[in-house]
């Protein structure tokens, strides 16, 4: 909390993350450029991509590749490779045949616009869009360049695989589609299985390879590791919260849509007051990893991990 305080009056987190939007939604841009053919493939996975969105993942990359020393802009095509990833499963999981949802980032989704099979196919091609980027663009360091010798240099497109292959977030995603609509709440292990697979392992990897990329130490990649999943975890077990207490505030009551819903959250097994607490040591674990750091340097992951925690929405 001290050190959260301190940072809090010589950090505009705000700008901060504005700054990095602009850069990060200007690479994406260049990435995709309008009018390519064929035109509905390119106006999809434009449409996607630059419709909004926080952009928390690319800075965890350029802020994780500078907290170790590293120039930011090394970092920038990766940055933009997991956004490009983040998005591609956004898409496919507002599908009719996921969650079917038609609204994101308060737009309407790819597949409403474009319909469905352009949706699928847009999310296929920023997938594949998103290694090819992160190997052909940019300027990396030597060592830790995608193009040059294995295996130092494989390790960052490696773990962005990890990532996204069936052993995390599709993993997360399968496993959540299998719980949906059984009315057996999902056991505590169960549901952090899904969030690490869903949620942290992306965070993770986008941290993680900002940090390689940066040229960190083993024990610092492994550190930032740790901070990136208690953030993961951390994120879900407050959006579930939020859930609880905005549908209470809607409604006027105490209790919320979270308590009536079917969908298993951490204040349906554990109380809300229990997954406050959670939360709170969530936060602390993550900050715990940043001591090693230098203060000023690991400012912007050290907000991060509280705008994440403290958020509103
Ligand atoms: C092949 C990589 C791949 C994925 C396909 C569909 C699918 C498998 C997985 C779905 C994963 C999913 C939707 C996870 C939820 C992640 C999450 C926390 C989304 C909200 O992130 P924010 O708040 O959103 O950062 P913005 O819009 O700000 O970017």
């Amino acid at each position: 909390a001290a050190a959260s305080a301190a940072a809090t009056t010589e950090f505009d987190f705000k700008a901060y993350m504005g700054e990095r939007a602009v850069a990060v939604n200007r690479a994406l841009d260049a990435a995709i450029p309008a009018g390519e053919p064929p035109a509905a493939l390119h106006d999809a996975m434009r449409y996607a991509l630059l419709a909004g969105g926080k952009r928390v993942r690319p800075a965890l990359c350029l802020a994780a590749c500078a907290v170790v020393g590293g120039p930011e802009a090394w970092a920038m095509p990766a940055a933009a490779a997991v956004e490009m990833v983040h998005t591609m499963s956004l898409v496919h999981d507002d599908l009719p045949c996921m969650d079917d949802d038609d609204l994101r980032r308060g737009k309407p989704t790819c597949h409403v616009v474009y319909g469905e099979p352009i949706a699928v196919l847009a999310g296929d091609a920023l997938l594949s869009l998103s290694f090819h980027h992160m190997a052909s663009v940019g300027s990396y360091p030597p060592d830790v360049d995608p193009r040059s010798t294995p295996p130092a240099s494989s390790e960052p497109l490696a773990s962005s695989r990890a990532a996204s292959d069936r052993r995390t977030l599709v993993a997360g995603q399968v496993v959540d589609l299998e719980m949906t609509g059984t009315s057996e709440p999902v056991p505590l292990e169960r549901l952090e299985y899904i969030h690490l697979h869903k949620t942290a392992a992306l965070l993770e990897a986008s941290v993680v390879i900002g940090a390689i990329i940066g040229g960190g130490t083993d024990e610092q990649i492994e550190r930032l590791r740790k901070y990136a999943r208690s953030i993961g975890l951390l994120f879900q077990v407050v959006d579930d919260i939020l859930d609880v207490t905005k549908s209470s505030e809607e409604l006027g009551k105490t209790a919320g849509k979270d308590l009536a819903s079917d969908k298993t959250t951490y204040p349906k097994l554990l109380g809300l007051d229990k997954s406050r607490e959670f939360a709170e040591k969530l936060l602390s674990d993550a900050i715990e990893q940043l001591d090693c750091f230098d203060k000023e340097k690991a400012a912007p992951l050290l907000h991060l991990a509280n705008y994440i925690a403290h958020r509103q929405n």
